[in-house]
């Protein structure tokens, strides 16, 4: 069959991103079938998909739905409807059935499915996409297929799969060339799922609960073809790279011993790290670390069921300054229990952190499959049939949000490194600019205080 992979997100805050799904997606295919991966970031328009659809005549079409909005209080956007225009715009060209996927969608499948009109969406791994086009091949049922939705078939939460899993890097594809132009940044995965719980987090739901581990050798190979395809910086994917401490070391030894040498950056969780920890990834060619920080109140950590505590994010903060690192944190602020008080032990132990860029996000967004959707369901926020794909943000009883805002910003006044939400367009600009210059990488660095 001709399968057309198509990524939908057009979203340049804070930088374009590498759709790294859909190379995942096409490996697992393309031994049968004939691929082909359109990026709208790198057409001209919506409507140019027209032509992609005319040469390429697909038998069927998958979308990528990755962020369904950019769960941000204070500037926020949906997406929903721009991918219903994309859809609308591909069903006058082609009636062949389309198919989502991606991290988002997998959040809110069945929403997804209902309002953007698609045929199947299949939860979670897309690698299971090859069962899907086996089945409409042979004309077979597809419903027995581990998550395979369709409009009339609801689905169960498939397993994570066991086998290894691998992405395949087309250098001849245009899109690659978007994002080398753009800022050099390409993007790879060196294990998924997570096995902390944290209250609001979405991301065992999606990768699973269990850390499935890439070798580091297969790793190392992956990121030196990002590097002889062009990529001037990589970024990894993982919900936190330092999850499993011996793997993410092997993983940096690897890219020593087999000549990665582009830089690189991560998610870390801010947990006290074994002896030199961050000394090694500095010389793997880590660069930026983003520590999942979320609060600097410990009752706040505790109701977040973080698996650390204030002392581990300075000590973690400290080694990581300490071997050379560019340091930035990310907040959460205003879940269960925030008041006045955790809101001011949190700003002032956050004043003890030097060298280093803070972003804050004030409200934390209902998703389903979370202990936070429990706590909301029981304390009236939401009811058990609530539709929450428009976004809902968590009301703390003693704080509300705006209050959050206002005291965070009035903290921030004056200070370049105390950024409230993602940036914004603003940001997103400056970054353009900056790619448009040469400059390469994630470029918070430039920020730090
Ligand atoms: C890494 C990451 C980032 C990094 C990206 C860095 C980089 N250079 O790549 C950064 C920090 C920049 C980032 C930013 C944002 N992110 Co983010 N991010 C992630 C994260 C942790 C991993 C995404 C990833 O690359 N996974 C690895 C790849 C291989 O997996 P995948 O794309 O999901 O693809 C697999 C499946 O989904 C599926 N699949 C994918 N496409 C398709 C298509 C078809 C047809 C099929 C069948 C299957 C399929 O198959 C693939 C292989 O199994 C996810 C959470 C998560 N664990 O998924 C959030 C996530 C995607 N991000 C999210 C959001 C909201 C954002 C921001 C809007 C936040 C903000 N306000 O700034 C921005 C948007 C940036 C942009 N321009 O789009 C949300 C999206 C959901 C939502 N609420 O809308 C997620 C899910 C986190 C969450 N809150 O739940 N993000
Ligand atoms: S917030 Fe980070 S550590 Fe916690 S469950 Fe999510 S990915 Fe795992």
């Amino acid at each position: 069959m001709k399968v057309l992979l198509i990524s939908a997100n057009t979203l340049t805050e804070p930088y374009p991103v590498y759709p790294l799904g859909l190379d995942y997606v096409a490996e697992a295919i393309a031994g049968s079938h004939t691929v082909k991966i359109s990026d709208l970031n790198d057409l001209k328009d919506f409507d140019s998909i027209k032509e992609v659809i005319r040469k390429f005549l697909p038998d069927i079409i998958g979308i990528s739905i990755r962020n369904i909005d950019n769960t941000d209080t204070i500037d926020p956007k949906g997406f929903i409807g721009s991918y219903k225009i994309i859809i609308d715009l591909i069903r006058n060209y082609s009636k062949s059935p389309i198919v989502l996927g991606g991290s988002g969608f997998t959040i809110f499948p069945a929403e997804v499915l209902e309002a953007l009109q698609a045929d199947y969406g299949i939860i979670g791994e897309g690698e299971r996409f090859s069962l899907l086009l086996n089945a409409l091949e042979k004309k077979e049922d597809v419903s027995s297929i581990p998550g395979v939705i369709t409009r009339k078939n609801k689905a169960q939460i498939p397993i994570p799969l066991d086998k290894s899993f691998a992405s395949r890097i087309d250098i001849n594809n245009s899109h690659l060339q978007f994002y080398l132009k753009r800022g050099g940044m390409l993007n790879l995965q060196t294990k998924r799922g997570c096995n902390f719980k944290c209250i609001y987090c979405t991301y065992p739901h999606i990768e699973g609960s269990k850390l499935r581990l890439i070798p580091p050798k297969e790793v190392a190979n992956t990121a030196l073809k990002l590097q002889e395809a062009g990529a001037k910086y990589f970024f990894i994917t993982d919900s936190a790279f330092n999850g499993d401490f011996s793997h993410s070391t092997e993983v940096a030894q690897a890219f020593i011993k087999y000549g990665v040498s582009i830089p690189w950056g991560a998610f870390f969780a801010p947990k006290s790290p074994p002896k030199d920890y961050f000394k090694i990834m500095t010389g793997a060619g880590l660069t930026h670390v983003e520590f999942g920080t979320e609060s600097m109140s410990n009752k706040m950590l505790a109701s977040y069921r973080k698996p650390f505590k204030i002392n581990n994010v300075f000590d973690a903060h400290k080694l990581a300054n300490d071997a050379g690192l560019y340091v930035a944190h990310y907040f959460l602020l205003g879940g269960p229990g925030e008041n006045a008080d955790s809101l001011k032990e949190t700003l002032s132990n956050i004043d003890k952190l030097d060298k280093t860029v803070l972003f804050f996000f004030c409200g934390l967004r209902i998703y389903p499959y979370t202990a936070l959707y429990d706590i909301a369901l029981s304390e009236g926020q939401i009811s058990k049939d609530q539709n929450i794909l428009e976004p809902i943000f968590y009301q703390s009883g003693s704080l509300s949000s705006e209050e959050i805002i206002n005291r965070v910003s009035r903290y921030a006044k004056g200070r370049m490194n105390w950024i409230i939400g993602a940036g914004g367009e603003q940001t997103a600009k400056i970054v353009s600019r900056m790619y448009d210059l040469g400059y390469s990488g994630l470029l918070w660095e430039h920020l730090i205080q």
